[in-house]
């Protein structure tokens, strides 16, 4: 029986004067890092898109950020471009302590197919090799936290909830993007699938 701590998507992009900036996104790092230096096992997830990534508005002529657009896989968000590879706004934030990170999972670098879960791409079904390390490492219970509350955490926990792991979000640690009741469908759809909101 392993714990891990999964630290979602605390990058700059995703901080306050970031290009998808989420509310007090960086007020959680000061207690990621307590957690962390007492957890089992650290993952951190980093959002890793290519330019022209298909979730970029910019990608899409005549639709603007935040716009729904039908995907092959469903519909898809429409978001201000965003985590390009290798920038600045990709980068952790600086006050977060990576060095206790164990494994570090990158996600949506496949160009036609967001990856809001750290487990599976938006098409529920391309892994991307956390469910195996996980295993393979004898982690079967998770506490989650990070940015966003209403997208990549709560895709990451019902994935996992799904594969059959023990989940809990500490929600004092995550905050949302809430946008159209987001936060509220999040909160009702994690505890449909078995996580326990801390
Ligand atoms: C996220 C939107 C687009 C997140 C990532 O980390 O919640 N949200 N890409
Ligand atoms: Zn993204």
């Amino acid at each position: 029986m392993t714990h891990a701590l999964i630290v979602i998507d605390v990058q700059n992009d995703f901080c306050p004067g970031g290009a998808l900036a989420v509310t007090g996104g960086d007020e959680i790092i000061p207690g990621i890092n307590t957690l962390m230096a007492g957890a089992e096992a650290v993952i951190l997830t980093q959002d890793w898109h290519p330019q022209g990534h298909s979730s970029f508005a910019s990608s899409h002529p005549g639709k603007a950020a935040f716009e729904m657009i039908d995907m092959p896989y469903g519909p898809q968000v429409l978001w201000p471009d965003h985590c390009l590879q290798g920038s600045g706004g990709a980068a952790f934030h600086d006050a977060l302590n990576t060095d206790r990170a164990d494994m570090i999972v990158r996600k949506g670098y496949n160009p036609s197919i967001d990856s809001y879960s750290g487990f599976f791409e938006n098409d529920q079904t391309t892994p991307t090799g956390l469910h195996g390390y996980l295993q393979s490492r004898g982690i079967d219970r998770l506490t989650m936290v990070g940015l966003a509350t209403d997208f990549c955490v709560n895709f990451t926990a019902v994935d996992a909830a799904k594969l059959g792991y023990a989940v809990t979000v500490d929600m004092a640690l995550c905050r949302a993007i809430d946008m159209d009741g987001s936060l509220a469908m999040a909160r009702d759809g994690m505890q449909a699938a078995g996580v326990t909101l801390g």
